[in-house]
């Protein structure tokens, strides 16, 4: 073989090769740099406090945190007349130090209530007393060092019904337009959010929320912006679904919060392998969201915050109980096909 036939060679083994390894991309600068809105992350407080790699990536990469568990009623207020702030207020002091912006979740929700809460006995003013000094006693807490509120989180079924939790049975249907009214007196300044899951999958969940806050708006009660979680999978839902659900909450005049973004590789939990087509796929989905997201108007961009930092972190794995690879950072905290293009269409 001559020089010439040897170097075609190595030149034509090289380029197939790079086509079948993921490629590893530069995580060297912030991904917030690139960015005109905030870029956020819901920060696990045990991975911060223990994980050094997690702490620096966290710094790094993201200027936004949402707490992705220690601001809930559980954690937060565990018993009837006390409030642990411990760790959130390590969290706070994270975000002042580094200069993130804080977003609190959640202060009214079903889920990952105290028991103390479940068994509260009392009549409807009592529940309502209880109700506003939970709320107002966390706001006033963090006021001034929190920006923003998810005040309350999926009040909606599927229907477009009001879910019958456990503050409807307890308050009534009212206890969504008191709670942004009691957060509003507590923290003036703070912007108040309503945050819920499948907004762009489903339009009649989506159009009976907005029927709500727009009503609730319409009356002087304080709200700022619509959190859509975006737990999505790279088949669900179409692009075309998450441009008309942008287009019509932007266009009723409020702040949109793509509050709790992961796409899973793996909706339909089979055994699966991770592989370049379902990460590009991956990317693809994330490019998608990002362009559309950037066309609404500025002022209503709140930002893009991702549900978790790293696969290893997600919850999807231990909630679903299957093999799935929905972040930006992977197992060992690479990069992954769907950071860098994402910081490509930023
Ligand atoms: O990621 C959170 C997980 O660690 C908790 O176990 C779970 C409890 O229900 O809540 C998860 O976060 C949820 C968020 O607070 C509200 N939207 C859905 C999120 C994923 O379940």
């Amino acid at each position: 073989m001559t020089i010439r036939k040897y170097i075609l060679l190595i030149i034509i083994l090289t380029a197939s090769c790079e086509k079948t390894n993921i490629e590893k991309c530069d995580d060297s600068q912030s991904l917030y740099l690139f960015s005109n809105f905030p870029i956020g992350v819901a920060i696990d407080m045990n991975e911060l406090n223990n994980d050094n790699q997690y702490y620096e990536i966290a710094i790094n990469q993201f200027n936004s945190v949402t707490p992705e568990n220690i601001f809930k009623p559980s954690f937060l207020h565990p018993n009837e007349n006390y409030f642990d702030w411990l760790e959130a207020d390590k969290l706070v002091e994270f975000c002042q130090i580094n200069n993130k912006r804080l977003h609190g979740h959640t202060l009214i929700w079903h889920n990952q209530l105290p028991d103390w809460i479940i068994n509260f006995q009392g009549n409807q003013s009592e529940w309502d007393l209880m109700f506003k000094e939970h709320i107002q006693t966390i706001c006033m807490h963090f006021k001034g060092k929190i920006k923003s509120w998810d005040v309350v989180n999926e009040a909606f079924n599927d229907n477009g019904t009001l879910r019958n939790t456990i503050w409807k049975q307890k308050i009534g249907s009212s206890y969504i337009e008191k709670a942004f009214m009691y957060a509003h007196e507590a923290d003036p300044d703070a912007l108040l959010f309503y945050n819920d899951c499948d907004i762009a999958l489903n339009e009649t969940k989506r159009k009976a929320i907005l029927s709500l806050l727009n009503n609730l708006r319409q009356r002087g009660v304080s709200i700022h912006g619509i959190g859509m979680q975006m737990h999505i999978s790279i088949v669900h839902p179409e692009n075309k679904q998450i441009a008309a659900a942008l287009k019509e909450i932007s266009d009723n005049g409020f702040k949109i919060h793509l509050s709790e973004i992961d796409i899973s590789v793996n909706p339909l939990s089979k055994e699966i392998e991770p592989s370049i087509e379902l990460f590009e796929r991956q990317a693809n989905k994330l490019a998608a969201i990002t362009l559309l997201y950037k066309e609404i108007p500025s002022r209503y961009q709140y930002g893009i915050t991702f549900w978790g930092l790293s696969d290893k972190n997600t919850w999807i794995r231990n909630y679903f109980n299957r093999d799935d690879y929905p972040l930006l950072f992977d197992d060992n905290y690479d990069p992954k096909p769907v950071y860098c293009k994402f910081k490509d269409i930023l």
